[in-house]
């Protein structure tokens, strides 16, 4: 899944110690007195004529005359271009960083920055496809797992075929934030876009206000759709149903929707496993993802599909569109269309490089007000996978808008198999958030790889991350429950007792609903609190009157006034 960096770990310190007279070691770093600046949203997906000044003003990058350490390693040929050298890098520190490139020596090409620590690991630290004549903007950042005295952060053509590349940097900055002020800014929009100030204002039928009345306030259902796939194991199992709708407004079928499971022979339909499943999502008024119609992966293609060519296969795809969308239309609020496209090409070779923005027109005809997704792994989780850059994958929702689709959704899986690198998770979230394009988290989980209390300890990381992200419009975990267990983590054991992961997720939801409150107005006959978004019951009582009143809370910059007559 991941991509590698061969050939770069060995040789390492003595390609380090050739570069030394190359490099400048800023007397500064890591300054002991450091005021937490708020964290920089801006990105730039735009290939610009100049570079837009350094965030953080070059942060601990910055020299106290205000130029940019670096040096060029002009005269090495191959891997270590730019190189920044890092003093005392700490594994309690998240590190945003940014820059500016610009290549000579071909068209465009994709740059990777890439941070050597003195264990001699590489991390990549952020992408971007760079191109001659004008400067990209790269964003990204890292964690470590123990410090590093000295540590060198450095550019890298990941083009194979391109010889002599030039690559230039400006306006790098790298700005650290301690795991404390990384909260704060968590909390900090959580409170300005996940909640909101409610006034309630309590007055008589003459118009007067009424002090003192008793006013008690509920939460009765959450706007941001939180939730987790669900399998056909959930059909007439009464504790799964229980354990599911206790904590989920939200869901999406792991396979029972996919090609092998509704066609698994030509013209042999059956829907049976999605509409028992659609039936408990109906009745519960669970929101659910359509997943998927195409899967661009051959390996899980159905077989006898594989085997098709031209027309055939075009003509077989617009009935697999056709059937779906004529027995589901407006069940669903997404569909990921064609399903990690950055990775797989089944379609596109068959039937050639417009075959998916066909697949998203006829989608959307079909289903004119569900949203078309794109669905795609290692965007959030990596930046060592060349196939899914962030700048790729924008590129790709650019051409679907180009080409006329309209409603567009960005789906970004979220398997992650490594320890979640915080500050490059944020600063893709920012390049896509430019697209100004509904962005949902769509199958949160960690590896199996780490233990059940690392895997609880990743996941609330992630899912803070992304609750907290102001453009992510929902989050899916991938946890369908079977007799084997899960995909890759469960949160419960098979009698739903909860794991570690399961008791983070019930602690997420405590914290992110509005806990019932109760009280009584104020001499201004108001009666004030902040509130999560979503619906809400009110009760107010004065004396022998009492009345009750429901109200919705909507996302808005603004106070909610409520006014409430007794
Ligand atoms: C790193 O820390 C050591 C020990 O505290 C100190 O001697 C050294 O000057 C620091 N290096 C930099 C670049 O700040
Ligand atoms: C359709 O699928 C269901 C569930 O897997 C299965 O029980 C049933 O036999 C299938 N029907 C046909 C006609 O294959
Ligand atoms: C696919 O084609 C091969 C070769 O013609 C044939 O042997 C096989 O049975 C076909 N598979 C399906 C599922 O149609
Ligand atoms: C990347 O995509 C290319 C072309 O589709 C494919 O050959 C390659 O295997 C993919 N690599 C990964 C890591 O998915
Ligand atoms: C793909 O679509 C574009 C825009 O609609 C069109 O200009 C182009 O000719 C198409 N390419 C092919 C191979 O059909
Ligand atoms: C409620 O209280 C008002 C005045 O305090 C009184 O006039 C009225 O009869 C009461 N109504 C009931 C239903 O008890
Ligand atoms: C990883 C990689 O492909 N690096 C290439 C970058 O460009 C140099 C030439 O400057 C090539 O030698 C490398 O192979």
């Amino acid at each position: 899944m991941s991509g590698s960096m061969r050939g770069l770990s060995h040789g390492f310190f003595a390609l380090f110690l050739k570069l030394l007279p190359w490099l400048i070691l800023p007397s500064h770093l890591l300054a002991a007195s450091y005021e937490g600046p708020w964290y920089d949203f801006s990105a730039y997906t735009e290939c610009k004529p100049d570079p837009e000044p350094p965030l953080y003003n070059g942060g601990i990058l910055q020299s106290e005359n205000g130029e940019i350490p670096m040096a060029y390693d002009t005269t090495e040929p191959g891997a270590h271009r730019p190189a920044f050298v890092l003093g005392n890098l700490t594994e309690t520190t998240r590190y945003s960083f940014s820059c500016w490139v610009q290549i000579q020596g071909t068209d465009s090409a994709l740059i990777r920055a890439v941070l050597a620590t003195d264990d001699s690991k590489f991390r990549c630290v952020g992408t971007t496809t760079a191109q001659n004549g004008c400067w990209s903007f790269l964003k990204g950042g890292f964690i470590l797992d123990a410090s590093s005295k000295t540590s060198v952060l450095f550019l890298q053509n990941t083009t194979n075929e391109v010889d002599g590349i030039e690559i230039l940097v400006a306006s790098a900055s790298l700005q650290p934030f301690s795991v404390e002020q990384w909260e704060m800014h968590q909390q900090d929009n959580i409170r300005t876009k996940r909640k909101r100030m409610v006034v309630i204002h309590v007055s008589d039928t003459q118009g007067n206000r009424v002090i003192g009345a008793s006013v008690s306030v509920q939460q009765l259902a959450k706007d941001f759709p939180f939730g987790s796939a669900i399998a056909s194991t959930i059909v007439g199992n009464l504790p799964y149903q229980a354990w599911f709708l206790e904590r989920f407004n939200a869901a999406v079928f792991e396979n029972e929707l996919k090609w092998y499971t509704t066609e698994p022979q030509p013209g042999k339909l059956n829907y049976t496993l999605a509409d028992e499943m659609l039936e408990f999502i109906r009745a519960n008024k669970v929101v659910a993802r359509g997943h998927n119609i195409f899967w661009e992966n051959p390996s899980v293609t159905p077989s006898w599909v594989r085997n098709l060519t031209g027309d055939d296969l075009r003509s077989a795809a617009k009935s697999r569109i056709q059937s779906l969308m004529s027995r589901y239309k407006g069940e669903f609020v997404h569909w990921d269309v064609n399903n990690e496209m950055l990775h797989f090409d089944f379609y596109e070779q068959r039937l050639g490089p417009n075959a998916s923005l066909e697949f998203f027109g006829t989608a959307q005809q079909a289903d004119p007000l569900a949203t078309m997704f794109m669905n795609e792994f290692n965007v959030l989780e990596t930046c060592d996978d060349v196939n899914s850059t962030v700048d790729s994958y924008i590129s790709r929702l650019r051409e679907l808008k180009e080409a006329g689709a309209v409603l567009q959704g960005i789906g970004l899986e979220g398997h992650f198999f490594t320890k979640p690198n915080l500050p490059l998770m944020r600063a893709v979230l920012d390049k896509l958030a430019t697209l100004d394009l509904p962005i949902w988290l769509t199958e949160v989980d960690i590896n199996h790889i780490f233990d059940h209390q690392t895997q609880a300890i990743y996941l609330e990381e992630v899912l803070r991350e992304g609750f907290s992200y102001p453009f992510v419009n929902g989050i899916m975990l991938w946890t369908a429950l079977h007799p084997y267990g899960c995909y890759e983590m469960c949160l419960t054991d098979e009698d739903f007792h909860n794991l570690p992961s399961g008791d983070v997720v019930d602690r997420l939801l405590q914290e992110w609903e509005t806990k019932e409150t109760a009280g009584v107005t104020d001499d201004h006959g108001l009666y004030t609190f902040s509130g999560f978004l979503g619906e809400y019951k009110v009760s107010v009582s004065y004396a022998n009157k009492s009345t009750e009143t429901t109200f919705s809370l909507g996302r808005g910059d603004e106070t909610k006034h409520l006014n409430v007559q007794l």
